[in-house]
C-alpha cells in the first residue's frame, strides 16, 4: 500500500478547494500551486502551502508541466491531483508525473491516450460490446465520407478525432452538404486540435446527455454510481445538471451501468471516470466519449449515493481495494446542481469578471455550496467563468426544484451579473417540470422569454 503524505493540487477555483477538503478529511497535507492572478484565492489560502508557478495566463502556470512538477519536488507532494479541466486529461503530464515518482490520481497514461481519441474509443467501446452510434471510423477522404454518409444514412455528423465537447462537428443532410462540409471541418479539426482527422455518426436530431459515473480500484473492480442528466447545455457548456435523470428507469440505469462497467474493465481502468451517452428519443443509448476524470456534476452523485467521489480517488490511488460492492450502491432521492457563472445571460452569456461586492450563500437542509468566492475577491479574467456550484437534495424531483428555487432566492451576488436569475427562469419552466429537456431546448428558446 502506497502512503500518500502530502498532495499537490494542479488546478485553481472551487475544484481545487473540493481536493484540499477530501485531504484534509483524510489528514494528507496538501500543496497548491497558484498563478500570480490567484494569490489571494482561496485554493492558495486554504492548502497547507502554496507555491507560485507563474503569470495570469494558464499556458504559464496551471498548464505548464515542468514548473508544476518543480513545485511538486520543492514541497515533497507524493501525488499530484488534476482535478478537471487544465491538464487532467493530458497523458503526457500523467507520464511524466509516473516517470519522477509522482502518483497522478487518475487512470494511466495510455488509457488518457485512447479515450482522448475519440474514433479510437468508440472502437474500444465497440469491442467491449457497448453500444455506439452507427457510422464509420477515421475518413480518408471526402469520396470514403460520401460512401460512409450512404451507408449510414441522412441525417449525419463529421466529428473530429481530436475534438470532443462539441467543437469542430458539422451536420449534414445531404450528399452536397457532406461536400461542403467534409473540408471545412477538416481544416477547422487541423487549426483547432493539429489533427485534422475526421470520422461521421448517424445524427440523433433530439437526444438527451446522459452520462454515467464510475469508480475503479487497481484490482479489476469496477462500480457505477448511477447516472446524471446533462442535457441543459449552452453551446456545450452544460449549466444544470441532476441526478438521477427523470427519464431513466431502473432497468435502463442497470443496463447504462453495465455498459459503462464493461467499456471500463476492457481497458483496465482505475479511479473515477464517466461515460457520457446520447439517449435517443426510443430509449436507444450509443456510448458517446469518456471522461477520465472527476467532473464539475460530480457532487449531485455524491448526494444521491453518499459517496465521497474525490476521497474514493485518493484511496483508489493509495492502492485501496474499493471497500464496497455493486449492491452497496444505493440512489436515494434526487439532487440538482445549478452551475453559477459570472456571466451577464441576458446578453449573451458574455463573461463579466470584477469584484465580489457583497455575498451571501444559501443554507439549510440539503443544500450545498462548492464555491471559491468571497466579499471583495476579484474574479480574474483569464479562466473559466464558474464561481459557484449550488447542489441541492430533495426526497423526489420536485422537492429539490422547490429547493433550488428557494435556495436561489436567498443567494446574493453582489458586484458582478451572474446566471442565478437563468436558473430561476429555467426552474419555473413546464418543459424543466416535467423533465422534458434535451440538449436541444436552448437552441430553440430566447432566453429573454424564459
Ligand atoms: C452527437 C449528437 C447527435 N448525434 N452525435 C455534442 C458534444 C459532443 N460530445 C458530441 N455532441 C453531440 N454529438 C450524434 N451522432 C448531438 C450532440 C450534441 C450534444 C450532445 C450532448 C449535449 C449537448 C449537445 C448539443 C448539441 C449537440
Amino acid at each position: 500500500m502506497l502512503n500518500i503524505k502530502k498532495i499537490l493540487i494542479a488546478n485553481r477555483g472551487e475544484i481545487a478547494l473540493r481536493v484540499i477538503r477530501a485531504c484534509k478529511d483524510l489528514g494528507i497535507q496538501t500543496v497548491a500551486v497558484h498563478s500570480q492572478a490567484d494569490e489571494d484565492s482561496l485554493h492558495t489560502l486554504f492548502a497547507d502551502e502554496d507555491v507560485c508557478i507563474g503569470p495570469a495566463p494558464a499556458k504559464e502556470s496551471y498548464l505548464n508541466i515542468p514548473r508544476i512538477i518543480a513545485a511538486c519536488e520543492i514541497s515533497g507532494a507524493d501525488a499530484i491531483h488534476p482535478g478537471y479541466g487544465f491538464l487532467s486529461e493530458n497523458a503526457t503530464f500523467a507520464d511524466i508525473c509516473e516517470n519522477n515518482n509522482i502518483t497522478f490520481i487518475g487512470p494511466k497514461s495510455d488509457v488518457i491516450t485512447r479515450m482522448g481519441d475519440k474514433a479510437n474509443a468508440r472502437a474500444t467501446m465497440k469491442e467491449a460490446g457497448v453500444p455506439i452510434i452507427p457510422g464509420t471510423d477515421i475518413l480518408k477522404d471526402v469520396d470514403e465520407a460520401v460512401k460512409g454518409a450512404s451507408r449510414v444514412g441522412y441525417p449525419v455528423i463529421l466529428k473530429a478525432t481530436a475534438g470532443g465537447g462539441g467543437k469542430g462537428m458539422r451536420i449534414c443532410r445531404n450528399e452536397n452538404e457532406v461536400k461542403t462540409n467534409f473540408p471545412l471541418a477538416q481544416n477547422e479539426a487541423s487549426v483547432s486540435f493539429n489533427n485534422p482527422n475526421l470520422y461521421m455518426e448517424k445524427y440523433i436530431e433530439n437526444p438527451r446527455h446522459i452520462e454515467v459515473q464510475i469508480m475503479a480500484d487497481n484490482y479489476g473492480h469496477v462500480l457505477y454510481l448511477g447516472e446524471r442528466d446533462c442535457s441543459l447545455q449552452r453551446r456545450h457548456q452544460k449549466l444544470l445538471e441532476e441526478s438521477p435523470s427523470p427519464v431513466v428507469t431502473a432497468s435502463l440505469r442497470k443496463k447504462m451501468g453495465d455498459a459503462a462497467v464493461r467499456g471500463a474493465k476492457s481497458v483496465n481502468y482505475a479511479g473515477a471516470g464517466t461515460i457520457e451517452f446520447l439517449l435517443d428519443e426510443d430509449g436507444s443509448f450509443y456510448f458517446m466519449e469518456m471522461n477520465t476524470r472527476v467532473q464539475v456534476e460530480h457532487p449531485v452523485t455524491e448526494m444521491v449515493t453518499g459517496i465521497d467521489i474525490v476521497k474514493m480517488q485518493i484511496l483508489v490511488a493509495m492502492g485501496e481495494k474499493l471497500s464496497i460492492k455493486q449492491h452497496d450502491i444505493e440512489m436515494k432521492g434526487h439532487a440538482i446542481e445549478c452551475r453559477i457563472n459570472a456571466e451577464d445571460w441576458e446578453n449573451g452569456f458574455v463573461p463579466t469578471p470584477g469584484k465580489i461586492e457583497r455575498l451571501h450563500f444559501p443554507g439549510g437542509f440539503g443544500v450545498r455550496v462548492d464555491s471559491h468566492i468571497y466579499t471583495d475577491y476579484k474574479i480574474p479574467s483569464n479562466y473559466d467563468s464558474l464561481i459557484a456550484k449550488i447542489i441541492v437534495w430533495g426526497e423526489n424531483r420536485s422537492e429539490a426544484i422547490q429547493r433550488m428555487y428557494r435556495v436561489l432566492d436567498e443567494t446574493m451576488i453582489l458586484g458582478v451579473p451572474t446566471t442565478v436569475g437563468f436558473h430561476q427562469k429555467i426552474l419555473m419552466h413546464p418543459t424543466m417540470k416535467e423533465g422534458k429537456i434535451t440538449t436541444k431546448f436552448l437552441e430553440n428558446v430566447d432566453v429573454k422569454d424564459l
